[in-house]
C-alpha cells in the first residue's frame, strides 16, 4: 500500500502559509465583520462574514473554530479548505456556517489574485463584459414621491431601480426607510413590529407601477422586493397584475423554503421571480433552478459560502437560463460588493446586481477600487479584490446590537418579514 504524503498542512515555512487570520467588528453606521487571512510572506486578504442582526455568531464562529484549524495550511488550496471547512464541520450548510466559510474563500481568492499579480476576475476566466449594470433602490412614503426618487437614480446614470412605496392604510412597510440612499433595516437594538396587510398591499402595488411606468417609459428596468410576504396564489395574483408594466422581476414573492411552491406561481403569471438572498447553498435553490420556476438568483458572496461556491450556483443557473441578480444590500460591506462585481464581470449569466451605497463612514473603514459610473459598477483592476479595511478607522467604530424588525398581521399573528 502506498502512503499519501499529507500536503495539506505545510510544516516547512513556505511563504504561502496562513500564519495569521483575525476577526474584525466595526460598526460605522452599521454593524460589519471581516476575516482578514495573513500568509508567512505577508500577504493578506479579507473576507466579508457580515450576517445582519447574528454578527457575533459568525464571528465566534470564526473566531473559536476555524482560524484555528487554518494557521498552517497552504492559502492557495482554495477548493481543498472549503471542503475541509464544509465537510470537516459534519453540521453542513446553514447560514451562520456558510458565511464563515464565505469569509475564508473570499479571502483566499484575495490572496491568490495577489500572488498572481491579477484582478481576481481574470482568475474566474477575465471579462465577459464591459460593465456591471446595477439597480438602486428609490423608496418613499408615497407614489408622488417615490416618482422624484427615481427621477434621481435615473440622473445618476442608473438603468435599473427597485421601486418600493408605503402601502396606504399600514403605518410602516418594508423597504420605506429613513435615510433613502443608505436605507438600514436593522434599525433598533431590539426588532421593532410592522404591521402587515396583503389586502391592502396587493391593491396598491399595481396602481404604484402603473404611474412609474406612465411617468418612465418602457425602456427602465423596473423591480420590485415583495420581501417573503405572500403565499403562492397571492404571489401569482400581484404578478399577473404587474404584467401590463413589465417588471424586470419580482423578488421573494413567497418565502422559499417550500421549492415546490413556485410551480403554482410560474403557472399564472409570466412576470419574473427573483429569489435568493437568504439562501446559503446550491442545495437550497436547485429545484427552482432544475425546474425553471425561478429568472434570476440572487445568492451572493458572503451568505452562499464565498467565490467558489457561488460560481458553481452561477453555473448550475446557467444550464437552465436562470440568470443572477447578487444581493446588494447595505449590510453585505464592500468587501462583498468587491468580490461579488469580479463574479458578475465574469460570468456568463449575468443579469443584475443590487447596489446599494454605503456611508462615507464605510467607504472610509474599507478603501476600495471599484466604481460607478453610468449605471455600471466596475470591479477593481488590482491584483486580488482590490479592497482592504483600514483596522485603525474600524476600531474607532465598536459594535453597536442591531436587529431586523419583525412583521405582524393586523389581527397580531407573526407574519414573514
Ligand atoms: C434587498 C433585501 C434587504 C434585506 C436585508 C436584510 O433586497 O436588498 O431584501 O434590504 O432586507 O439585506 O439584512
Ligand atoms: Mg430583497
Amino acid at each position: 500500500m502506498t502512503t499519501i504524503k499529507s500536503t495539506h498542512i505545510n510544516t516547512s515555512s513556505r511563504g504561502v502559509n496562513i500564519v495569521n487570520a483575525r476577526v474584525i467588528v466595526t460598526c460605522p453606521g452599521r454593524n460589519f465583520v471581516t476575516l482578514k487571512i495573513e500568509t508567512a510572506d505577508g500577504l493578506t486578504g479579507v473576507g466579508d462574514a457580515t450576517l445582519n442582526g447574528r454578527e457575533l455568531a459568525v464571528a465566534a464562529y470564526l473566531t473559536e473554530h476555524v482560524v484555528p484549524m487554518l494557521i498552517g495550511r497552504d492559502a492557495t488550496r482554495i477548493e481543498d479548505i472549503w471542503q475541509f471547512l464544509y465537510k470537516g464541520a459534519y453540521w453542513r450548510r446553514g447560514p451562520v456556517t456558510m458565511t464563515a466559510i464565505a469569509a475564508v474563500d473570499t479571502a483566499l481568492w484575495d490572496i491568490k489574485g495577489k500572488i498572481a499579480g491579477l484582478p481576481v476576475y481574470q482568475l474566474l476566466g477575465g471579462r465577459s463584459r464591459e460593465g456591471v449594470t446595477v439597480y438602486g433602490h428609490a423608496n418613499a412614503p408615497d407614489v408622488e414621491s417615490v416618482l422624484s426618487e427615481i427621477a434621481s437614480y435615473v440622473d445618476l446614470g442608473y438603468r435599473a431601480v427597485r421601486v418600493q412605496t408605503g402601502i396606504p392604510g399600514l403605518e410602516s412597510t418594508y423597504g420605506v426607510g429613513g435615510d433613502k440612499m443608505f436605507y438600514e433595516p436593522a434599525d433598533a437594538a431590539l426588532p421593532t413590529e410592522n404591521i402587515w396587510s396583503t389586502e391592502h398591499y396587493l391593491t396598491h402595488v399595481p396602481k404604484m407601477f402603473a404611474e412609474v411606468r406612465a411617468e418612465f417609459g418602457p425602456t427602465l428596468r423596473l423591480l420590485h422586493d415583495v420581501h417573503h410576504r405572500l403565499t403562492p396564489l397571492e404571489a401569482a395574483r400581484l404578478g399577473r397584475s404587474l404584467e401590463p408594466y413589465a417588471l424586470t422581476w419580482m423578488e421573494d414573492p413567497v418565502p422559499a423554503e417550500l421549492q415546490e411552491g413556485f410551480r403554482l406561481i410560474r403557472q399564472h403569471t409570466t412576470t419574473p421571480i427573483a429569489v435568493g438572498e437568504v439562501f446559503n447553498s446550491i442545495w437550497d435553490c436547485q429545484e427552482l433552478i432544475t425546474s425553471q420556476l425561478i429568472d434570476y438568483i440572487r445568492t451572493t458572496v458572503v451568505h452562499a459560502g464565498g467565490i467558489t461556491h457561488l460560481r458553481r450556483i452561477f453555473d448550475l443557473a446557467a444550464l437552465y437560463h436562470v440568470r443572477s441578480g447578487s444581493h446588494g444590500a447595505t449590510d453585505l460591506s464592500p468587501v462583498c460588493m468587491a468580490a461579488a462585481l469580479h463574479v458578475d464581470i465574469a460570468i456568463p449569466n449575468f443579469g443584475l446586481q443590487e447596489y446599494m451605497r454605503h456611508t462615507p463612514e464605510t467607504d472610509e473603514v474599507f478603501p476600495h477600487g471599484y466604481w460607478f459610473e453610468g449605471g455600471y459598477l466596475h470591479p477593481s483592476e488590482e491584483p486580488g479584490l482590490g479592497v482592504d479595511i483600514d483596522e485603525e478607522k474600524a476600531a474607532r467604530y465598536p459594535y453597536r446590537p442591531a436587529s431586523l424588525p419583525v412583521n405582524r398581521l393586523q389581527d397580531g399573528t407573526m407574519h414573514s418579514w
